[in-house]
């Protein structure tokens, strides 16, 4: 079976986990979001690819669920004794050998999709992981601080401020004029199921549904289209996802959810068991929709829940 699936970084790559677990045998491929991108200190990084890379190669840190294992922190402290920053963003010593690596094979002419390719002959995620373009395209937030209207870039967003202002609006710059790196549509197009692990709807499936082409694609595959939801009981498991939903205007429910993304491209929504009162709905939105537990607490919880969306799938196909 072939699997196509949009991810961002924690969400994804622990339902990308499970999703292995439950079918060992699949041919799996991972369409990254790259608008968390960053570049720092000269260097190209890539966190939600590299936290799907790590995360299925075994070098994650677990209780973070970004970064990697038995890291060390030296070279940031060494940048900061020479008064060089950032200081808020948190880059360990193995991390920074997979971002030169990155900006060496990225300045030496190969397209980031050939750099992942070749970071994943180390980590041997058991996906192909492809960035969802080769172009640049930056998540970038509208704030105010202090009656001043500014625009950061989402990294900044996130880990620096905590998104403890309220997001204006969300802009991937560089979308419009992006294209999908080689693959990314030939494996829609080749899927026999297209999946949205519960990642962030606006900054991590928003952003991968943003680069021209890749939408319509999944549109037009004629083939199950199955969401997971990333709130639960009104508020996300975990980050900002209600402060980037509330910039584009969609309230922080399972059901706004589904809306947003529409019975045009979801033909399935899983909701957590205690949002089970959201499936009438969701499905009078047009889109099946099952109450089932949807917390990632272990391996053996997330691979019930992609079992369970592959079961949606087939009741939909
Ligand atoms: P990020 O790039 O690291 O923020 O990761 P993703 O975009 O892939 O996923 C972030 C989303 O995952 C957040 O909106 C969380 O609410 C959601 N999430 C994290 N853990 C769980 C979980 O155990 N269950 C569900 N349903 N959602 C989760
Ligand atoms: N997240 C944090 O909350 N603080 C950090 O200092 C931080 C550093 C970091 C370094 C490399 C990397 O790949 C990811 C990192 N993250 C950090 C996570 C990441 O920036 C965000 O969680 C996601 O991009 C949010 O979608
Ligand atoms: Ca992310």
């Amino acid at each position: 079976m072939r699997i196509v699936v949009l991810a961002g970084g924690i969400g994804g790559a622990r339902f990308l986990r499970g999703l292995q677990r439950a079918v060992p045998d699949a041919d799996i491929t991972v369409i990254g979001n790259t608008g968390d991108d960053i570049h720092l200190f000269g260097l190209k990084v890539c966190p939600d690819l590299d936290t799907v890379m790590y995360t299925l190669g075994g070098g994650i840190n677990e209780e973070q669920g970004w970064g990697r294992t038995d890291e060390t922190f030296h070279l940031k402290e060494e940048l900061a004794a020479y008064g060089v920053g950032p200081e808020w963003f948190g880059l360990g010593d193995r991390d920074f050998a997979t971002h030169i690596v990155r900006t060496q094979m990225l300045s030496a002419g190969y397209p980031l999709s050939a750099v992942t390719e070749a970071l994943c002959d180390r980590w041997k995620p058991g996906v192909r992981l492809i960035p969802m373009s080769d172009d640049r395209v930056e998540t970038h937030v509208a704030v105010e601080i202090d009656g001043q209207r500014k625009v950061i870039h989402f990294q900044e967003y996130w880990v620096r401020l905590r998104a403890s202002v309220p997001a204006e609006a969300v802009v991937p710059v560089g979308a419009e004029q992006s294209k999908p790196a080689p693959g990314v549509l030939e494996a829609i197009a080749e899927a026999d199921v297209i999946l949205f692990p519960p990642s962030n709807p606006v900054v991590s499936i928003g952003t991968i549904l943003a680069v021209p082409g890749i939408r319509e694609a999944i549109a037009d595959a004629g083939v199950p289209v199955v969401g997971l939801s990333p709130i639960v009981g009104d508020a996300p498991v975990r980050g900002m996802a209600d402060k980037v939903l509330a910039a584009v205007g969609v309230e922080s429910t399972a059901t706004a959810v589904a809306e947003h993304y529409g019975s045009g491209l979801l033909d399935g929504w899983l909701v957590d068991t205690v949002d089970a009162s959201a499936v009438e709905q969701v499905e009078a939105a047009g889109i099946r929709c099952r109450a089932v537990p949807l917390m990632m607490s272990d391996l053996d919880t997330a691979a019930q829940m992609a079992r369970e969306a592959l079961t949606l799938a087939e009741e939909v196909r």
